[in-house]
């Protein structure tokens, strides 16, 4: 089986425009997401949501009142993580670029979203993730480290770390970018 120069730039170039995942974790060891904002999400990107500790949701708001969920916003319902090993993944495609806003709307014992629990996708210079989430916390600075609700333990919230190591991110994507790369240099060759 022979790679064609022709083959090797037409992989190439599908690879320039094929979507890409942005993997984020949710709540894991601590009220946030992780990262916390992502730029240059493209439509048809997918925004893959990692939950897989306590007992959280990610729901789309505004910017201009982040813990509130928009009018037919989306909406991952409240996810509870008993066993770290078996986390619930949502998959969510971006249509577009404009920016997106979401929160996690758990409550007990506290308010995650005014604890920071703010996600922000394409956030622009004038709208910029550090504001919004000053909205979400009113200007508190309070640390919105590790006070996790809805675990066995505070002391085990962090439990999630072996669960993170599972994910595969976007490998398959890298692995496939790379393949290209490769069929480039070896169509060259040839
Ligand atoms: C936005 O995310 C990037 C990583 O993707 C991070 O380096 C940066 O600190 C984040 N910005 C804020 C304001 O948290
Ligand atoms: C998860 O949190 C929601 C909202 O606080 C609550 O209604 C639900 O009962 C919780 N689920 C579990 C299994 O604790
Ligand atoms: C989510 O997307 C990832 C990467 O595209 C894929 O590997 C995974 O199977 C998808 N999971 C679900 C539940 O759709
Ligand atoms: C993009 O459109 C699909 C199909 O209608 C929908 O399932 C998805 O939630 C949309 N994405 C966003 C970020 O609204
Ligand atoms: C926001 O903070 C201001 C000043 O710190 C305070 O007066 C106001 O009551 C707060 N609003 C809410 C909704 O907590
Ligand atoms: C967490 O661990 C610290 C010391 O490692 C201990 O003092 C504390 O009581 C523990 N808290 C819980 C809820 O287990
Ligand atoms: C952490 O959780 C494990 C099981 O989930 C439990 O065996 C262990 O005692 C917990 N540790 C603390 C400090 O609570
Ligand atoms: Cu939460």
């Amino acid at each position: 089986m022979r790679f064609s120069i022709a083959t090797a730039i037409a992989l190439s170039s599908a690879a320039g425009t094929l979507a890409k995942t942005v993997s984020i974790n949710v709540g894991v060891g601590g009220l946030n997401f992780d990262p916390t904002n992502a730029t240059d999400v493209q439509k048809d990107d997918v925004l893959q949501f990692n939950f897989v500790s306590n007992n959280h949701s990610v729901v789309q708001s505004t910017f201009t009142d982040p813990c509130t969920q928009k009018e037919n916003g989306i909406n991952s319902g409240f996810q509870n993580i008993e066993d770290p090993n078996k986390p619930f993944v949502w998959n969510v495609t971006v249509n577009d670029t404009t920016p997106l806003w979401f929160f996690c709307s758990q409550t007990i014992p506290k308010s995650h979203c005014t604890n920071g629990m703010v996600l922000a996708i394409n956030p622009t210079v004038d709208s910029t993730f550090v504001t919004f989430k000053n909205k979400a916390t009113n200007g508190s600075t309070s640390t919105s480290g590790t006070g996790t609700s809805g675990a066995p333990s505070p002391n085990n919230t962090s439990g999630g770390g072996s669960g993170n190591g599972a994910f595969s991110h976007s490998a398959g994507m890298n692995a496939f970018s790379l393949l290209s790369v490769v069929g480039i240099a070896f169509g060259l060759m040839l």
